[in-house]
């Protein structure tokens, strides 16, 4: 078995994904959770040796993983999950881009316009949807992917984003119908469902508690 270690906040963020990956897979994996507090007051070591100072980190046995769009796509590689063929892996990597510019929108708000920037957010996010539900009209042979044939790393991306935006707007994709039925085919999958449903995912909330 493979001794893959995910060491990040005890939060899903940007580490979920990664999560709902390895879950899919089959593969499992070990949590080194990092105390907040104790990051933020610079008592964490790992802080000086992070290549970018930041988390999640990954490690597949000795190899060691910063930025968590490369651990996607480095997975995505090692499972068969980035396409067909150089084309197909490329919209899939156009995709991702996409879905990360969506987090980076949904991290600002909730961490610097939450109380002030709520209703702003909320009225345009429709049109940030909206593409992802264009995306998915445009692969209807796909059998629910947001591109290609198969489940590719960037679904697992786009999923964690689409609950975040959930758990903040429980109504938000009743505009979008596949988009909807996208995240529950996207969930159904027996070994994905295991993991949303377990103990483990369910205690990590999806953004750092508010004081
Ligand atoms: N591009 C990086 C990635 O995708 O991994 C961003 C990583 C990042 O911003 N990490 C944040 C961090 O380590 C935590 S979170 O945004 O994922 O919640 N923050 C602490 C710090 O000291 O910057």
């Amino acid at each position: 078995m493979p001794g893959y270690v995910i060491i990040y906040f005890p939060v899903q963020g940007r580490a979920e994904a990664i999560r709902l990956l390895l879950a899919d897979q089959g593969a499992e994996w070990k949590e080194d959770v990092v105390s907040i507090p104790k990051w933020m007051a610079g008592e964490v070591e790992l802080k000086k040796t992070a290549v970018f100072g930041q988390l999640p980190q990954f490690q597949d046995g000795d190899f060691v993983l910063f930025q968590s769009n490369a651990i996607l796509r480095y997975l995505g590689r090692k499972y068969g999950l980035y396409g067909n063929n150089e084309k197909e892996g490329a919209v899939i990597d156009m995709v991702n881009d996409g879905v990360e510019d969506l987090r980076l929108k949904y991290s600002r708000f909730v961490m610097s316009e939450f109380e002030t920037g709520k209703e702003k957010y909320m009225n345009d996010l429709p049109n940030q949807l909206q593409p992802f539900e264009k995306l998915l009209s445009k692969n209807s042979k796909g059998g629910g992917f947001i591109t290609g044939n198969k489940v590719s790393y960037a679904d697992f991306n786009l999923l964690t984003v689409l609950q975040s935006h959930l758990f903040l707007a429980p109504d938000c994709l009743k505009a979008f119908p596949l988009l909807s039925a996208y995240k529950e085919t996207m969930t159904s999958r027996p070994k994905l469902k295991a993991y949303l449903e377990s103990e483990a995912c369910k205690s990590r909330p999806i953004i750092p508690k508010r004081k």
